[in-house]
């Protein structure tokens, strides 16, 4: 058989419509997350890339002069997966970062605090803002020693936060109180902020609905013509 024969085949026009619909129509990515793999010390800002198209997800920036680090509490947390990006909980914020491509639903971390043992100071503020300036949400999470092998508790207190909002964000910022901790670091920062994603909000809900693609309209167009095609070759045969 030859493969223009294949291509008019009725289950080789049945799977392309079933693709065609499916990819014309998939949603994009619904979240993104940085796991901090760069090696970044002393760096005082730096643009991340999330989901691997090389285009900035997430600008981290500290007014530390010491910058970054990235290693902290050791393998024995449930929250952090060295490397991560580990700084003074000294400034008030001590991490600001910024959405190049804004950010929608919700946002979330893992954190840990150098501590040796637990404090109702062991605290992080997380506050998200739009373009304007304007608060969207804010939250204030403790970290406690968890169990990631039990009964040995974590080498030091963490926790997992997760923090809604509506409309899009621009920047959000990080503060640990330092009354208790010098350092912290965070790991796996999640949230809808990736480069190929849809990060608009629709009718000010905080919510992603499926999108066509470009991807999936070019199927869509090919699928049109190669069906269009196959009614030519029948009609000709018939006649
Ligand atoms: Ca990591
Ligand atoms: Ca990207
Ligand atoms: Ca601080």
């Amino acid at each position: 058989m030859r493969i223009s024969n294949i291509l008019v085949t009725r289950s080789f026009f049945k799977y392309l419509i079933c693709l065609t619909v499916g990819l014309a129509w998939a949603p994009y990515a619904s979240a993104v997350t940085l796991t901090f793999d760069e090696v970044i010390s002393g760096e005082t800002s730096f643009s991340f890339d999330a989901d691997g198209d090389l285009q900035p997800d997430a600008v981290f920036t500290t007014t530390d002069p010491s910058g970054f680090n990235t290693v902290g509490p050791g393998p024995n947390q449930l929250y952090i997966e060295e490397p991560g990006l580990e700084g003074t909980t000294s400034i008030v914020p001590d991490l600001k970062v910024d959405f190049p491509n804004g950010a929608v639903n919700s946002l979330g971390f893992g954190f840990a605090v150098n501590a040796g043992a637990e404090s109702p100071n062991l605290t992080v503020t997380f506050q998200i803002f739009d373009s304007g300036d304007n608060l969207l949400a804010t939250t204030t999470d403790l970290a406690v020693f968890t169990e990631p092998t039990p009964p040995t508790p974590s080498g030091f207190p963490e926790a997992l936060l997760s923090l809604s909002f509506a409309n899009t964000a621009s920047y959000a910022t990080l503060d640990f109180n330092d009354a208790a901790a010098d350092r912290y670091i965070i790991d796996n920062f999640t949230g809808t902020f990736g480069s190929t994603e849809d990060v608009t909000p629709r009718d000010g809900a905080a919510t992603s609905i499926p999108t066509m693609s470009a991807y999936g309209f070019g199927l869509m167009v090919l699928g049109l013509l190669l069906i269009a095609s196959r009614r030519l070759r029948i009609s000709a045969r018939r006649r």
